[in-house]
């Protein structure tokens, strides 16, 4: 048995308004609270340090270089690796990456309990568009603030097992579960700020919403055998609702805990990695089973192609 007693550690909205050294406390808090419930591991959400600015449209893109991280760990998130470190947990929590390059990033890290960034992944799906768009009832410029991340879809050694992640679009996208399994993965973890409604059909509400979040993480989980835990970013940040469901999925793709409010809140599962040996070893046992030679479609075309008529 390798057990790692992992913490989904959700946030409540983050306002604007809100500095980062507000959020900063806040994520302190939930890792005190891992830390008193002997959590080994602390997932926070995709871009856990700000609002969700993609929604904001800025003319001049440099505008929202106010929403980035420059150096990692930098002043404002230092006290949460010293923290994690202290308290012999590993972690991992997206943000906005710029580097030294100039180049914008939607990023996450993984930090071993030793306090070392371990790994780092850099959001290869972007939904939404790069211009401002009039027919939206609210924006996602994700195009516009991010390029495509650079990285691929790398597994790390880390916390006893072999561990991944991507970032809340990823999730929906078949590819990123199969690449990293592959690699062996055993968890994949990843954050999520994913709104309430959809802001090209008003038809589609948070219960749809929620259906399409979990189907794509226990389809990942099951289809790959390994540990998904998925933390959201939640509640209603100026005005606009985000879905909660933070929630740690077992590699049959069962939801083994979930979080219950769209507040900052801790859900805990313990995540023994050698669950994922069973499916690796059978019915996912890709060496056995798969038949590559009829997969080409899936990297030589980006679009469709539909049979000629
Ligand atoms: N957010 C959303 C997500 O993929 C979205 C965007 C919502 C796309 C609903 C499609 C449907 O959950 C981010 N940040 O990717």
């Amino acid at each position: 048995m390798r057990n790692v007693r992992t913490a989904a550690a959700q946030l409540g909205p983050i306002q604007r308004a809100d500095s980062r050294a507000e959020v900063v406390q806040r994520m302190l808090a939930l890792l005190q609270r891992a830390k008193r419930e002997r959590c080994d591991f602390l997932v926070f959400p995709e871009l856990a340090l700000t609002t969700f600015f993609p929604r904001w449209y800025h003319e001049d893109r440099r505008d929202a270089d106010q929403w980035f991280e420059t150096q990692m760990p930098g002043p404002a998130t230092q006290p949460l690796f010293d923290a994690a470190r202290e308290a012999a947990m590993g972690m991992t929590f997206g943000y906005a990456e710029l580097t030294p390059e100039g180049e914008h990033f939607n990023s996450s890290v993984l930090v071993e309990r030793s306090g070392e960034i371990v790994g780092k992944y850099r959001k290869i799906h972007l939904p939404g568009h790069a211009e401002f768009d009039p027919e939206r009832s609210f924006q996602h410029l994700e195009k516009r603030y991010f390029l495509p991340g650079d990285l691929g879809f790398p597994v790390f050694r880390a916390m006893g097992g072999l561990m991944g992640m991507c970032i809340c679009n990823d999730r929906r996208w078949p590819e990123t579960y199969r690449v990293m399994g592959l690699q062996g993965v055993e968890m994949i973890t990843l954050g999520f700020n994913t709104p309430s409604v959809n802001s090209q059909n008003p038809d589609e509400g948070p219960q749809m919403r929620m259906h399409h979040h979990k189907l794509s993480l226990q389809a990942g989980a099951y289809q790959n055998s390994t540990w998904v835990v998925a933390v959201a970013k939640a509640g209603v940040e100026d005005g606009h609702p985000m879905v909660g469901g933070s929630c740690i999925v077992d590699p049959n793709g069962i939801i083994v805990a979930e979080s219950t409010s769209e507040e900052d809140e801790l859900v805990i599962a313990d995540c023994d990695l050698d669950a994922t040996r069973f499916g690796k070893q059978t019915i996912f046992d890709f060496k056995r089973h798969r038949r590559i030679e009829h997969y080409t479609n899936i990297t030589s075309q980006v679009g469709v192609v539909e049979p000629a008529e």
